[in-house]
């Protein structure tokens, strides 16, 4: 399946020494909670770790995602080198607004944007990033980070830099009386507390087929696909764009909403929830809807993630503008009544998300995840389902397996 391990638990050298949740062992006596309650912060080095065990002409650096100049090269080493689909023919292409907007949520430290440069010419080849976030698991309320942009340049893989990453990122983040992280990551590795899956909704057919994103199924005419892949012109609802007045609102039918899923992110201060929400320009796209009385019925974002397109020896031949759709909420989450059914509202909503993101924003593609209530749309507005799978993970705390629940976390 797709949370299977590709090999075994004692061949995961660096995560068999971490307090993650092993394969093949039951956790004991233990239901949820912290793996490893030992360690307080004075244990804890002030001295970074050993980089020259690794490779030798390295040395660590921290980064400000605030001077354009580092915001750059960071900017620069994913475009070159994160994440790519598994048959190497298409990488992410976060843009910069959109890093500095992921990498620099309030509260977060001087020191979580974490490099590793060359002595000599001092480029970048490495990168991890943290960020402070509350979760909110099965009701436990956890102070945790949330750890993305985990980078390593192409020439220096294989040499277990990743780990050393790992290790000093979480030595920063200790430092401040932090112990527990979420992640997610493709890749299977000790232990996905769940596993989603990545749906695609054309919106610009012709150049999805183009480029090979998307094909003809047999005996199936283009014109039958296009056709099936029509966005409606007018919107559905009236949107605004979210905007501070709002907020007081939007955050109590956010919070209503959210206490379906037993995964949560939450936000504690009106300044966390303002730099989520409000829209940025190519970045990220939020509305909400307000009744006849001028109430906030829904609220509903999705985010801009471009992707280049690879031709030989690694050129970017085409650039395809993909929106995700992001964090929504809806009175019709709590609501009684029974004619307004929290499915047929989001129906509404994603259609008018879809009409936004192809006519507005001119998107070639809409993704979305198998996360929060996506479930009950994404058949009927003809999102097909992936080949990518998006694993979440907790360091440091264990807790039984989530089946499906799961509010949008993380940006990739
Ligand atoms: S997932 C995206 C990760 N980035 C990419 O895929 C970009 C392209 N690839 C690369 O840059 C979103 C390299 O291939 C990377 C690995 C750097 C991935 N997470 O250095 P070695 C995130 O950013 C393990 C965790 O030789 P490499 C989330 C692998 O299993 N571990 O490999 C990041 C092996 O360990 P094992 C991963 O190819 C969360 C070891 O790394 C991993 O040169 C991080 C091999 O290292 C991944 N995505 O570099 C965890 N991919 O046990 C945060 C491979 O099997 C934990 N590995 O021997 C929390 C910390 C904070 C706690 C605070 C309380």
């Amino acid at each position: 399946g797709p949370d299977e391990p590709s090999k075994t638990m004692e061949e995961f050298l660096f995560w068999k020494t971490q307090p993650v949740p092993q394969f093949g062992k039951e956790q004991i006596a233990l239901k949820q909670g912290p793996i490893d309650t030992t360690k307080n912060v004075a244990d804890i080095s002030r001295e970074p770790v050993n980089l020259s065990r690794n490779i030798e002409g390295f040395e660590w650096c921290t980064l400000d995602s605030s001077d354009d100049a580092q915001l750059e090269e960071i900017y620069t080493l994913l475009n070159e080198n994160y994440v790519e689909d598994l048959s190497s023919t298409m990488r992410f292409d976060y843009s910069k607004e959109f890093l500095r907007w992921a990498i620099s949520p309030p509260g977060t430290k001087d020191d979580w944007q974490v490099g590793i440069r060359a002595i000599v010419s001092k480029k970048l080849v490495a990168f991890i990033s943290a960020v402070p976030l509350h979760l909110k698991i099965n009701n436990a309320e956890v102070n945790s980070v949330e750890i993305n942009f985990l980078c390593v340049h192409k020439k220096l893989r294989s040499k277990r830099l990743a780990p050393v990453l790992i290790k000093e990122i979480t030595r920063r983040v200790n430092l401040y009386d932090i112990w527990q992280a979420l992640y997610t990551a493709g890749v299977v590795l000790p232990k996905p507390i769940t596993t989603t899956r990545y749906t695609h909704r054309p919106l610009n057919w012709n150049k999805l087929y183009d480029v090979g994103f998307v094909a003809d199924p047999e005996g199936v005419s283009e014109e039958t696909m296009k056709s099936k892949y029509v966005v409606n012109k007018k919107q559905n609802l009236k949107y605004v764009p979210f905007s501070e007045e709002y907020y007081e609102e939007t955050a109590i039918l956010f919070e209503q909403h959210h206490q379906r899923y037993k995964l949560q992110h939450i936000f504690k201060t009106k300044e966390e929830f303002l730099h989520q929400f409000l829209p940025r320009k190519n970045v990220l796209r939020s509305f909400v809807t307000l009744n006849d009385e001028g109430k906030v019925t829904d609220f509903i974002s999705y985010y801009i993630l471009p992707f280049n397109v690879l031709g030989d020896e690694d050129k970017v031949v085409e650039n395809l503008k993909v929106a995700y759709l992001f964090h929504y909420c809806s009175d019709c989450a709590t609501t009684l009544d029974e004619d307004r059914s929290l499915s047929a509202r989001l129906r509404l909503l994603i259609q008018d998300m879809l009409t936004d993101a192809y006519y507005g924003e001119k998107c070639d593609l809409f993704n979305c995840l198998t996360t929060q209530d996506n479930g009950l749309f994404i058949e009927k507005e003809n999102f097909g389902m992936g080949s990518g799978f998006l694993n979440f993970y907790l360091f440091n705390y264990f807790t039984e397996k989530i089946n499906g629940g799961v509010s949008k976390i993380t940006k990739d």
